[in-house]
């Protein structure tokens, strides 16, 4: 599929771009492969038999794809062939229809930084094969419409690799004397090579056991680190009740005799869906009170989930070409959002997955790397993996979902693993299962997976007596390769809300827009009303609608829906803090909010979402250039306002709600969560004793949502009690990765003046470790996060972070371009900083040998 070269004029080197018009199908098959890996030594030798398969009359050789491979020999049936490898391509001439093709490779695992194929994570062997890592452990077709099934022998010390894992099922363990010993794994289901795995070192297991809707016993699995077991229980109930909830909410079972967890340290993504095999990041396996935050507990179960759904959609229904990316993720990424909601407070699950969106996805979708959620061309696929693919995505099928009702979308899906199990396919297949289930017509739907940018919706009202006109328009922006856009299909739901009443009249509509304007009526109002707009987020869009703020406060009052109050507070915080008026009614609305938690009205947990000001990054989002330092003087002016008027109060609710102990129901976790953002607030209204509090809280914490909150609220002060916490929280947590990846990421974060310098020191400090991913966001991504300080007038902060994208580049490429994301913001910034930024996306572009993904993310980012 390679095409086209796309020249950046500054470039060192072109770029090939890979076009989805360009798309083949395979011209060899191969049903099947069985490696043989030595796993031994600093060199591990990968032997691999493909049965080859001619795909329909042509004469074409087989091509290969092979990256950094050094290759020992090929034959092609039992006979020695000359190969050369042609840069990353091996092409081999077969006469007959099939053939079988073996090679021996030899590759270095302890040597590859770039975590992509076979590599080592703490002296253990790992791989990570999706999207083209397969191809950097042996010669193969790599890519997703090859699918194969899989024979694995692995061979190894006994005691420095006791544990040795592979795909779908294991045979007997074999002595082969010398202190070496080797297992065959078989997996029944053909699968294309970015879903293979392997994983060999010391390792213990959680195990459990799930039996399946039609009795199956399945064998469940969570390996890690001896030291770490107690950490995975959290992990194993996740895993069974996502495998239960697919059962009951999708009719999917799974279909192995076991199911393995490995957790390990050095991961590029959250994790990896490998069939029988998934592989985490031990970020979202590991937790327990005294290590983990409430929202790491739940990333943990929606993470295990995600990876566990994928069984389905993605591994036993998969993806034609990498264009179809969000077939998969989409779609995946909704069931585990409906999988979270159905396990706790679906309203607050459902704000986070806007805040979420809003705060990552928009963004991307108005500047120069918008791209749809199916693009139609990239250079490095690993570029992709983007929250347009994954939350866009998921936001596309839940509008599904909303458009043909839950049974409708049941009856879709249910059809789309019947029509596609066992089969590689394309977002087109999706769409057509669901129009033939449902007899609706989604032809105009298709455009959510063609066009990049969030259509605006402008809302009008006009009444006439009992009658409410609303005319709803819709505008889409151009994006980078598209200019003219044609009108989408969008659900919308709204109502209106009596203004004396306080509550909803009539039902909720659901209106389907698709032309440019859409007229509705509300009939028989005997009051003034307001509009409740995109009901729980119906559509990814954004709302232009006038309100004036006492209408909205009316609204964070007295909408019926969680999503749409929540949002009438976030409109009136923006409206206040786009201005330098006087926040006072911004104020008095939070008043109202915490009174209706005191009167028992609304639960903490969305008080705690409610009462929390929009972040500076989403206020400059709204604005058509960023103030930065208006932004955060503002923002801070109606937090101080919020925190003093109201000290007694939050005094109340923090006495009220603190000490809720460590059990993880939604009452518990509402509460730490309000008792914390209650302790901000004290912190933030400066009296001696919110600093004695945090202090306490900090050293009785029994649960790490308590400990980290006590320090945040500390972060920005400069007393004796932060720099105690600090201090005391490296040493307490020395070792444990993941917590000292909370550490960084405090510091980072905080908006004291001397975060910038702190930032600069913390690299330097002997835990910064570049190599690991987790690590370089917890510093660096976290700090170009941190609006106020990455955004400093001097460009000290974009210089910081070009300087770290180029030299991580040289060891990682997937983890150095995403560093240049917040570069790629620069059109939103004042002159000044505009040329700073792009001073430092040209420094990127060109600088010679830089990676193939840091050069299309940086050369995009500048068009
Ligand atoms: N498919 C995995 C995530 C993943 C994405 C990219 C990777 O490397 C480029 C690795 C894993 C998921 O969605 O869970
Ligand atoms: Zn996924």
């Amino acid at each position: 599929m390679a095409g086209m070269q796309m020249l950046d004029a500054r470039a060192a080197t072109p770029l090939d771009i890979v076009r989805l018009k360009d798309y083949r199908p395979p011209d060899w098959l191969v049903p099947n492969v069985a490696l043989d890996f030595d796993l031994d030594g600093p060199v591990t030798v990968v032997r691999a038999t493909l049965s080859v398969v001619r795909n329909g009359l042509h004469d074409r050789p087989l091509v290969l794809d092979g990256s950094r491979l050094e290759t020992s020999w090929v034959e092609i049936d039992g006979a020695r062939v000359n190969a050369t490898p042609q840069g990353d391509t091996l092409t081999l001439a077969i006469a007959g229809d099939r053939a079988t093709v073996t090679s021996e490779v030899r590759i270095q695992p302890a040597a590859n930084s770039r975590l992509m194929g076979l590599y080592a994570s703490e002296g253990r062997l790992v791989t990570q094969c999706e999207a083209e890592g397969f191809r950097a452990i042996t010669w193969f077709p790599d890519r997703p419409d090859v699918l194969s099934s899989y024979t694995v022998r692995l061979a190894a010390d006994k005691a420095r690799y006791p544990v040795l894992l592979s795909n779908g099922d294991p045979g007997v363990l074999e002595d082969l004397g010398d202190g070496r010993h080797a297992i065959t794994w078989t997996d029944p289901w053909p699968k294309p090579c970015y879903l293979f795995a392997l994983v060999a070192g010391d390792l213990v297991a959680r195990e459990d056991s799930f039996t399946t809707m039609s009795g199956r016993k399945v064998r469940l699995a969570i390996w890690t680190a001896e030291a770490d077991l107690p950490r995975s229980a959290h992990a194993m109930a996740a895993l069974k009740a996502s495998m239960a909830w697919d059962e009951q909410a999708y009719g999917r079972e799974y279909d192995l005799g076991e199911f393995n967890i490995v957790a390990v340290a050095d991961f590029n993504a959250g994790a990896m869906e490998n069939k029988g095999l998934n592989i985490f990041n031990s970020k979202y396996v590991l937790a327990d009170a005294e290590t983990a935050t409430d929202a790491d507990f739940d990333a943990v179960a929606a993470v295990v989930a995600h990876e566990y759904f994928h069984n389905w959609t993605g591994n036993r229904v998969t993806c034609r070409d990498w264009f179809q990316l969000s077939l998969k993720e989409g779609l995946t990424v909704f069931r585990d959002q409906q999988f979270s909601a159905d396990q706790g407070s679906a309203a607050v699950r459902r704000i986070d997955d806007v805040r979420g969106l809003r705060a990552v996805q928009f963004p991307e979708d108005a500047g120069p790397l918008a791209h749809p959620i199916r693009p139609d061309h990239y250079a490095e696929i690993a570029n992709f993996y983007t929250a347009t693919i994954y939350n866009k995505g998921a936001e596309v099928i839940r509008m599904l979902h909303t458009l043909l009702g839950a049974d409708g979308y049941r009856r879709g899906a249910d059809l789309y693993f019947d029509r596609h199990d066992g089969q590689a396919v394309t977002c087109e297949d999706w769409l057509a299962a669901m129009e033939s289930a449902s007899k609706r017509d989604l032809g105009q739907f298709r455009r959510w997976y063609e066009q990049a940018g969030t259509p605006r919706i402008e809302v009008h009202a006009a009444r006439a007596g009992r009658i409410l006109t609303v005319a709803l328009s819709q505008r889409l922006a151009a994006t980078p390769g598209q200019s003219v856009k044609p009108l989408m299909h969008i659900p919308f739901r709204l109502a209106v809300i009596g203004r004396t009443s306080g509550k909803r009249i009539g039902a909720e509509r659901l209106v389907e827009l698709t032309g440019p304007e859409t007229r509705i009526t509300f009939e028989g109002l005997d009051e003034p009303v307001l509009l409740s707009l995109n009901r729980g987020f119906s559509a990814p869009v954004v709302v232009d609608a006038q309100a004036s703020r006492a209408d909205l406060a009316f609204l964070a009052a007295a909408d019926d829906d969680p999503f749409a109050r929540w949002e009438a507070m976030q409109r009136l915080a923006l409206d206040v803090l786009a201005t330098d008026d006087d926040p006072a009614e911004l104020v008095a609305a939070v008043g109202a909010t915490l009174a209706a938690g005191e009167a028992g009205s609304l639960d903490a947990a969305f008080v705690a979402e409610a009462v929390l000001l929009p972040t500076e990054a989403f206020i400059g989002d709204q604005a058509k250039m960023v103030d930065v330092e208006a932004i955060h003087r503002r923002r801070e002016a109606a937090r101080t306002a919020i925190a003093t008027v109201f000290e007694d109060r939050w005094w109340a609710a923090y006495r009220r709600h603190s000490g809720s102990g460590t059990a993880l129901t939604p009452e518990a976790k509402g509460a730490r969560r309000l008792a914390n953002v209650a302790l901000a607030y004290l912190v933030t209204a400066g009296s001696a004793d919110a600093v004695a509090a945090a202090a306490t809280q900090y050293a009785d914490a029994v649960t790490m949502t308590d400990r980290l909150g006590a320090l945040t609220a500390l972060i920005n002060t400069s007393t004796p009690e932060r720099d105690t916490a600090l201090a005391d929280f490296h040493a307490r947590f020395a070792g444990n990765n993941d917590v000292i990846d909370k550490w960084f990421t405090a510091q980072a974060l905080a908006s004291r003046s001397d975060t910038l310098d702190r930032v600069e020191a913390l690299l330097g400090h002997p835990d910064f470790n570049p190599a690991n991913p987790n690590r370089l966001r917890a510093l660096v991504g976290a700090f170009a996060a941190n609006q106020r300080h990455f955004h400093a007038a001097s460009g000290a902060g974009y210089r910081l972070l070009a300087g770290q994208l180029l030299a991580v580049d040289k060891i990682n490429p997937q983890s150095a371009a995403r560093l240049a994301v917040p570069l790629g913001r620069w059109k939103r910034f004042d002159p000044a900083r505009q040329a700073l930024m792009r001073a430092e996306l040209e420094r990127i572009v060109g600088t010679a040998g830089v990676s193939k993904d840091v050069l299309e993310m940086a050369s995009r980012a500048l068009a």
